[in-house]
């Protein structure tokens, strides 16, 4: 007892000294502050790329997250919803509240904090006349980012013509050269150190996103508990009023938003049309009937039983369970909107059907190609006419 007592506490003080330890090389933070959380799970696994490749400890910013009626962002611990564990796989993370409390007093003291963004960003509030600076907490969520941790800049310094690109490039070392560790024991960014879409090359490094115990637990618990015995297909609808909206962009553009998942990041795989971004009601249902028979055809022994539906506005309910009973398919959502549920079930899924433009989309493909799943985009290939007709017959 008296060993096993002895063992603990040298456990135990080793663990506490690992949390305040400091890292010699440095360490960077940044701002998740582009988009919700698609836009954000792309640009972090930039940001890891460039902290292991510039190899500073990588700081987890909370995610941050935008409620209705309020006008200031929520920062949502980054541990709610992922390991920490798992990243440390592959390289050296520390949550951002356990760095603030432990050793931002020591190695970050508030008269050392200066942002860091590419070039001189204009204020907000034109009145403010200042020296060139990046104005790192003008406007939402900058502000209230990093007021979440009480920090304030004393200045700013401008990075061009740097960039992110450690892939291609002596980027990582030219980092290295200008901003050692030394002199800048943290660079702090105004916004993400990554370019969205994820580069392909950073793709893989969703192995080391694993959902946390609480969303594990509560995926398994919905696919035990509400959906029936068997297979299921999980699908992705993004239909709301801003999706519309931002799918009026197809028209002019050869690329938008996540789609080089299937395009290709130089639209190797074809070129962006409408239906990639707003599939059509009908196209959806026609698309799971296929993939249905498909299934039933190349493994009979695990047929599909259920669908279970994530939408950001219209879940197809009642038009997806009258299409699908004469196949015994039943139809499933969860009760309550919780995004980050929905992509923990459908990154488990038999198969999955998803929104080729959608970042959210992209998050569950990732994840999926890393665990081997199957994945599809709606209207992706695209129909040819000829089997367009066919399969109108067929329906
Ligand atoms: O994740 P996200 O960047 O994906 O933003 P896109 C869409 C947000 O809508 C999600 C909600 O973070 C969720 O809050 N949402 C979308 C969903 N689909 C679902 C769903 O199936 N279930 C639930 N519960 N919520 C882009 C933005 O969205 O849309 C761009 O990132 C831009 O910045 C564009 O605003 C119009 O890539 O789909």
């Amino acid at each position: 007892m008296h060993v096993f007592l002895k063992i603990v506490l040298f456990g135990l003080l080793i663990s506490c000294d690992n949390a305040s330890a400091v890292d010699p090389n440095g360490y960077l933070a940044y701002c998740p502050c582009m988009g919700r959380f698609g836009n954000q799970a792309d640009h972090f696994l930039g940001a890891l790329a460039f902290a292991k490749a510039i190899n500073r400890t990588l700081i987890l910013p909370p995610w941050v997250e935008y409620r209705k009626g309020e006008i200031r962002s929520t920062q949502v611990p980054f541990d709610t919803y992922f390991q920490v564990e798992a990243l440390g796989e592959f390289h050296r993370v520390i949550l951002m509240s356990d760095f603030m409390q432990h050793l931002a007093p020591t190695v970050w003291p508030a008269s050392k904090r200066i942002s860091f963004c590419y070039m001189e960003r204009k204020s907000l509030s034109p009145s403010k006349v200042s020296k060139a600076d990046c104005h790192a907490k003008d406007g939402n969520p900058f502000g209230p980012f990093w007021d979440t941790y009480n920090i304030s800049f004393v200045s700013s310094k401008f990075y061009s013509p740097l960039n992110f690109d450690v892939h291609h490039s002596t980027m990582a070392s030219k980092w290295q050269e200008q901003f050692p560790a030394a002199e800048w024991p943290v660079i702090p960014f105004t916004g993400a150190p990554a370019s969205f879409p994820v580069q392909s090359e950073n793709r893989d490094l969703h192995r080391y996103l694993r959902w946390s115990n609480t969303y594990e637990e509560m995926k398994r618990a919905f696919i035990k508990n509400k959906l029936p015995r068997g297979a299921f297909i999980g699908i992705h609808l993004r239909s709301g009023i801003d999706w519309v909206r931002a799918c009026e962009h197809v028209r002019d553009s050869q690329q938008l938003f996540a789609s080089p998942q299937c395009l290709g990041y130089n639209n190797e795989r074809g070129s962006l049309y409408f239906e990639l971004c707003l599939p059509s009601k009908e196209l959806i249902i026609r698309q799971i009937k296929r993939l249905i028979k498909s299934v039933k055809q190349s493994n009979p022994k695990n047929e599909i039983r259920s669908i279970f539906v994530a939408a950001d506005a219209n879940h197809m309910l009642s038009e997806l369970n009258t299409a699908l009973s004469r196949m015994n398919v039943t139809v499933h959502k969860l009760n309550n909107d919780v995004p980050h549920l929905d992509l923990a079930i459908l990154g488990s899924s038999n198969h999955f059907i998803g929104n080729c433009v959608s970042s959210f989309s992209a998050f569950v493909k990732r994840e999926r190609d890393v665990k081997g799943l199957p994945s599809y985009f709606w209207a992706y290939p695209k129909e040819k006419e000829r089997q367009h007709v066919r399969a109108h017959e067929e329906l």
